[in-house]
């Protein structure tokens, strides 16, 4: 049955109901009953497997295509009427076009299926921050993920009431053909269609192309910010709660280090971390002169492999019961997931994330080992089952920001942690960001690439207009959060981690912490301010403060070739464009570089 009156989403509905042609339309309401209803349908059809309700309760597993299990950057278009206003960075197709191409794969390729009608809020429904939208999709998979990963309700469809003010969102599978797939935003239009994908960031329209592709530039629009950061808050001895988001890029430690627990040298002080969000950012100005950020999302959608008891025991808790795992280890007979790195014990005689008969310690032809899950293997969790979730979490005013860092993962450069001058500087520090690819998207892995503040494959609109949008966010905000920049992933010569990481960036949170609070020194260097090595507190950690100094450098050599790549990088991307303001944080930078040589 139809949820709603409203002209502008059943004329939505019935556009594409006449064009994809499906058996059935089916309206989801977000009930229990029905999410049931439609995963018993799943596993009758294989699409889905049950997995042991008594060690897992409520948890299901899922194998994508094996050409489908990543995001797509080259096949995401930014589908602006100008091509200036998809900018330099973004693939862009003219929309005309766009939608002629996907109407004709899209023809009839519902016919046999059924069509499902998400209606979902991005953020709490009925807050300041909340944007709705409604997804259309012939997967069952793509609504339970988003029942998790969303707010999905017929509330929706009440608030909204009869405005035309919704995100359209448009799925299909198709033929899951990679030559015919494509990821396409029109900011211009609210709207996103997405074919012949199945996997979560194609597909999950909620995430990555409304709360971040369509968002950037809703916040463009409006003076508001949507970024790829995690937030959390960081309580002290004394009770205050300091919030800090992070911008990292796709599998460089986001939801590792929004619920990592400190070391036992401040948890028996009594510090605390609370997680706020892992992946997303709305950042508004608020009370007191001040940014608030809210999690749009409601669940996690986290890279499997590596998370395990150490180094994140809240991520696999808040898996222990009505989690979706994509594209990890199957064991049929238990009825059991395994991934790399969860445990030492791989299993014997199972499936491995193709399908395939898979046991711990198979090696290929080579003799390389043949690794069981996905490297980009995903789980989709329920925000209330994290352990260490704000109760801030469902604030419709959000969370005041003390400090916003930027990282990558740098082999070298970059430095553990430093700070920006100011935030004009911040913004550079931002802009400059580079990082070693993952697996999180199709593609060559380790090589570094410039993703300016994390956001290259999310940037819905002109990099430099976003650059610009941060500059004038920084006039009208009056306590602004100070910017930092860190890389849990500094090397020695033989690829050793240099740095402990997960837990242990509590040391780099505490010296930026108290940076905020204008406790602790710092030293200037050409990049920034650099902590006194004797200011990062190692207790109880096997590292003396000279292997500490080894990644609190900034060498002049490495950083002066570093800036005339940054300079390369402007100058052939963005050419005038680029505000000015960075082109003068690049001029001090080299000058600090010749003064201090
Ligand atoms: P997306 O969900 O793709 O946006 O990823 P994310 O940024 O949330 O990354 P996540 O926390 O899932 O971490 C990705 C990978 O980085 C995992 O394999 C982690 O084990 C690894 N990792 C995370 N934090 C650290 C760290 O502090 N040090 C090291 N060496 N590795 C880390
Ligand atoms: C990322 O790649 O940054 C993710 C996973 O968070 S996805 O939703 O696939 O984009
Ligand atoms: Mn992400």
């Amino acid at each position: 049955m139809e949820l709603t009156t409203n002209k502008n989403v059943l004329d939505f509905v019935q556009k594409y109901v006449d064009l994809m042609k499906p058996d059935k339309v089916e309206w989801i309401d977000g009930s229990k009953k029905q999410l049931n209803e439609l995963t018993k349908i799943a596993v009758s059809t294989g699409e889905i497997y049950k997995c042991n309700q008594k060690l897992l309760p409520g948890c299901l597993y899922h194998r994508t295509a094996v050409n489908d299990v990543a995001r797509v950057e080259g096949r995401t278009f930014i589908c602006s009427r100008e091509q200036k206003n998809a900018g330099p960075t973004n693939n862009w197709m003219d929309p005309k076009e766009a939608y002629a191409k996907l109407d004709a794969i899209a023809d009839g390729c519902m016919k046999g299926r059924t069509m499902y009608i998400i209606p979902f809020s991005m953020g709490k429904i009925g807050s300041k921050f909340a944007k709705y939208g409604i997804e259309l999709t012939d997967s069952i998979y793509v609504v339970l993920n988003m029942a998790i990963m969303t707010r999905v309700s017929a509330k929706v469809l009440t608030k909204l009431g009869d405005s035309d003010d919704f995100v359209r969102g448009i799925h299909s599978k198709v033929k899951l053909e990679e030559e015919n797939r494509y990821i396409c935003q029109f900011p211009e239009d609210n709207t996103i269609y997405s074919l012949n994908s199945g996997y979560g960031g194609n597909v999950l329209l909620g995430k990555k192309c409304f709360a971040l592709r369509i968002a950037s530039y809703q916040g463009w629009k409006e003076g508001w910010m949507a970024e790829h950061m995690l937030i959390l808050g960081v309580q002290k001895p004394d009770g205050d709660i300091k919030y800090i988001t992070a911008a990292f890029p796709s599998a460089c430690g986001k939801t590792n280090l929004a619920m990592l627990i400190p070391p036992e040298t401040y948890t028996k002080k009594g510090y605390k971390v609370f997680t706020v969000g892992d992946d997303i950012a709305w950042i508004r100005r608020g009370k007191g002169g001040m940014l608030y950020a809210v999690n749009p999302e409601n669940g996690f959608f986290g890279v499997a492999p590596g998370t395990n008891v150490k180094s994140n025991p809240n991520a696999l808790a808040t898996t222990r019961k009505d989690t979706i795992f994509t594209n990890v280890v199957y064991d049929p007979k238990k009825k059991t997931v395994w991934w790399e790195g969860l445990d030492k014990n791989p299993p014997k005689n199972v499936l491995d994330w193709k399908g395939n008969k898979w046991s711990g310690g198979m090696v290929d032809a080579e003799g390389k080992i043949i690794k069981g899950a996905h490297p980009n293997s995903r789980f989709t969790a329920p925000a209330k089952n994290c352990p260490c979730l704000s109760s801030e979490f469902e604030n419709p005013k959000g969370v005041p920001i003390s400090a916003i860092i930027f990282g990558g993962r740098r082999a070298k450069a970059a430095p553990l942690v430093y700070e920006a001058r100011d935030w004009k500087h911040g913004v550079f520090v931002g802009s400059i960001m580079a990082s070693e690819t993952t697996a999180a998207a199709a593609g060559a892995v380790g090589v570094v690439r410039h993703d300016p503040m994390a956001m290259l494959p999310f940037c819905g609109y002109n990099m430099a207009d976003y650059f610009q949008h941060w500059l004038d966010m920084g006039k009208k905000v009056k306590n602004k959060p100070k910017i930092f920049n860190v890389n849990w992933f500094r090397t020695d010569d033989e690829g050793n981690f240099l740095w402990p990481g997960f837990g242990d960036n509590m040391r780099v949170l505490d010296w930026i912490i108290r940076r905020c609070e204008g406790v602790v020194d710092a030293v200037e260097t050409p990049i920034g301010y650099m902590p006194k090595p004797e200011d990062i507190n190692l207790d109880g950690l096997d590292m003396s403060v000279d292997d500490l100094k080894q990644i609190l450098d900034c060498d002049k050599k490495v950083w002066s070739a570093e800036a005339e790549d940054i300079e390369n990088y402007y100058r052939s991307k963005f050419g005038d464009t680029l505000p000015k303001e960075l082109y003068a944080e690049l001029a001090k930078l080299k000058k600090n570089l010749r003064k201090r040589a």
